[in-house]
């Protein structure tokens, strides 16, 4: 799971990454266009007793990466086509958009307008995902008149998206099929992926959870905002955690920064946790709610997708209660599920595949 930071020249999003991320901000990175990435762990304590009752040499804890992202160029600041939008928002599985709140000014020197970016940061995805819809179909007609019907489908999915870009809606938000999702994944559209707004506040709208009327407009969107200061943040994270509680309390938040984010993130991106354990290792996997036991089995390896057969899967609450793989088979809760098995969260699973 990779979540990338979008957002306008200067507006936090390296103080932001170094806060999640747990790195000393860097000067040599200043205007950097190379996006930089960083793995966090998820802390779930799940693994540990899996590896507990496995007898396993070592857990491994789920992660989720993080990739501070070039600065986006918006209007007529946008004019190098090379920096497309795409480009630079690469594979990630969803967005962070972070939106300046905090200072006087803007990267421009003009006033700060935290609405007005968030606005135009909406508008320039839905054009970007415009343009690569609107590509594509025009090379379909071209297709289609050679290979007829087999490409329709793809033509009427990618006609619809089209109008409801035009009318400024996110393919999130449209109710797609799963083989609709297949075939729109290609095109890796930037709206169709969930996205958290992260607005950079100052201590005060902090204090407020506010961001200056910006954060109504990201509700009307609807969409998941969160304030923060990444610069308080970055303070927050030099003292030790008693000092750390204390400003906390000041600022009723129940978590720092770091914390909160991930939380979000994981919400947001709706994902589930499944295990993997053997002698060497039990290890925490992170997965889209909804994921076949089949596609679970390429995150490990992409021999168990190929050749899969079956998996054993025990879930996780069971495990736990009777305490070995021995009693768990005696209970009859070891079951053994063919490759369309949605995986539910906890799933111990064992992959049975031919080479
Ligand atoms: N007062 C205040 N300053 C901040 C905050 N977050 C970032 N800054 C400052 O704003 C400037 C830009 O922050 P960066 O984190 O580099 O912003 P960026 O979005 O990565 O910038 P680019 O990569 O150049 O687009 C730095 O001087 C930061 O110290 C904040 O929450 N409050
Ligand atoms: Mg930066």
């Amino acid at each position: 799971m990779k979540v990338g930071f979008l957002g306008l020249p200067g507006s936090g999003k390296t103080t932001l990454f170094n806060v999640v991320t747990g790195r000393e901000p860097d000067p040599s990175e200043i205007g950097r266009s190379e996006a930089r990435l960083a793995v966090v762990k998820v802390p779930d304590e799940r693994a540990e007793r899996v590896a507990q009752i496995y007898d396993s040499a070592k857990a491994t804890q789920p992660e989720i990466t993080f990739a501070d992202l070039a600065a986006l160029h918006t209007g007529d600041e946008h004019t190098r086509r090379d920096d497309s939008l795409t480009k630079i928002a690469g594979d990630a599985d969803a967005f962070a958009l972070v939106i300046q709140g905090f200072g006087t000014m803007d990267h421009r020197g003009g006033p700060l307008d935290p609405g007005s970016d968030l606005e135009s940061l909406l508008l320039e995805m839905t054009v970007t995902d415009l343009a690569i819809v609107e590509g594509r179909l025009r090379r379909l007609e071209d297709e289609l008149k050679s290979s007829r019907d087999k490409l329709s489908p793809e033509r009427d999915l990618l006609q619809r998206v089209e109008r409801n870009l035009g009318d400024g809606g996110p393919v999130r938000e449209m109710s797609l099929t799963p083989d609709e999702e297949r075939m729109l994944r290609g095109f890796n559209l930037l709206t169709s992926k969930p996205l958290l707004v992260v607005f950079n506040v100052s201590d005060g709208d902090l204090r407020a959870r506010t961001c200056t009327g910006a954060c109504q407009l990201a509700e009307q969107a609807g969409l998941t905002w969160l304030p923060v200061s990444a610069a308080l943040e970055q303070e927050l994270a030099q003292l030790d955690e008693e000092t750390q509680a204390e400003f906390l309390a000041e600022y009723d938040l129940d978590a720092v920064a770091r914390d909160r984010f991930v939380r979000a993130c994981y919400t947001l991106l709706d994902v589930i946790t499944f295990f993997t354990a053997n002698r060497h290792e039990a290890r925490a996997w992170t997965i889209s709610a909804g994921t076949t036991a089949r596609e679970a089995a390429r995150k490990v390896h992409s021999d168990l997708y190929e050749g899969f057969i079956r998996a054993e899967v025990i879930p996780f609450a069971k495990l736990d209660e009777l305490g070995s793989i021995a009693a768990c088979k005696e209970a009859g809760c070891v079951r053994l599920e063919g490759k369309e098995y949605v995986v539910q969260d906890g799933d111990i699973m064992e992959v049975r595949f031919s080479r």
